[in-house]
């Protein structure tokens, strides 16, 4: 990966006054927002699959052909991440919701931590650590505490599953619709730490771009949107949104 640059003030300047203009703003999150929290992100030399392949573990044939390494993997991840706190950029996100008059967060992570700052005009693309599924009966419900035994089971005895969305898997139809909606009615669209590898997410920005929204990102890396965005700010969430936003701690 190449090395970071850091970002000019001017860019910071722009990108803060953009926002405070702005009416329309969607933002785009990913896991990096949560990585100074402390949840792993995905990709890269600290990654959450650095010794797994994606395709082994966050698919539905993986699933089918074993629960329990599955949900081992789930369970381990919702036992370190139950005890994370939103971290300052989290926080920022809903300050900047409350001055903005249309805001829209959108987020691919499924680590509760927007709600938990107070974020409240927000949809989850990819679902909820926090959510289970019966594979059975369709049955969804809210599950923090640990299960007692893996892989755990519904009422009906189905199966139970991550209420998330894995690889070759429809996302939530509503939430998607209006990330899209938000993205082409949006005068700034802030897009931050997501890798812009997964589709149809990483496709929301490029609908924006194409609509003529400013593209604010703020990584620590380069991605594939970089060179389309107004700015690509290079640094920390928890770093730079204090300072495009203002306010707070
Ligand atoms: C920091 C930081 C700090 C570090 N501050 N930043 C078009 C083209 C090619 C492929 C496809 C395509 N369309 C669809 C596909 C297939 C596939 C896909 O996109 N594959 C690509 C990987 C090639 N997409 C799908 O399969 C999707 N479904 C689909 O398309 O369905 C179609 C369909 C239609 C009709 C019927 C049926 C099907 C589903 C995608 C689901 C993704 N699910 C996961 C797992 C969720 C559950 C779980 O958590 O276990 O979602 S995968 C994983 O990746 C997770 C994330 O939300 C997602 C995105 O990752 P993210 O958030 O960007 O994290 P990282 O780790 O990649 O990046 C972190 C970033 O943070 C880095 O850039 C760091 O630099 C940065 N960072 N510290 C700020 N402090
Ligand atoms: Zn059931």
């Amino acid at each position: 990966m190449s090395s970071a640059s850091p970002s000019t003030t001017h860019d910071t300047e722009e990108a803060r006054d953009r926002l405070r203009r702005a009416r329309r703003v969607l933002a785009l999150t990913g896991a990096g927002i949560s990585a100074e929290s402390g949840v792993p992100t995905f990709r890269g030399p600290q990654g959450l699959w650095r010794d797994f392949r994606p395709e082994d573990l966050a698919t539905p044939q993986a699933f089918s052909r074993d629960p329990l390494l599955v949900w081992e993997w789930y369970e381990s991840r919702r036992e370190r991440m139950g005890s994370v706190q939103p971290n300052a950029g989290h926080h920022a996100l809903a300050r900047l919701e409350e001055r903005v008059p249309e805001f829209l967060l959108a987020t691919q992570n499924v680590d509760g931590l927007h709600a938990l700052a107070g974020s409240r005009s927000l949809v989850e693309l990819h679902g909820c650590l926090w959510r289970v599924r019966c594979t059975g009966c369709g049955a969804v419900r809210e599950e923090r505490e640990p299960f007692a035994a893996l892989p755990p089971r519904c009422r009906c005895s189905g199966l139970l599953r991550p209420d998330v969305v894995w690889f070759g898997e429809e996302l939530p139809r509503a939430p998607l619709e209006q990330a899209f909606a938000a993205a082409r009615a949006a005068d700034v669209v802030l897009v931050v730490g997501t890798s812009a590898l997964v589709y149809p997410a990483a496709a929301v920005p490029e609908a924006a771009l194409e609509e003529g929204a400013f593209v604010v990102e703020v990584n620590p890396e380069r991605t594939p949107l970089s060179a389309a965005c107004g700015v690509s700010l290079r640094g920390r969430a928890a770093e730079v949104l204090p300072l495009l936003v203002g306010g707070g701690a």
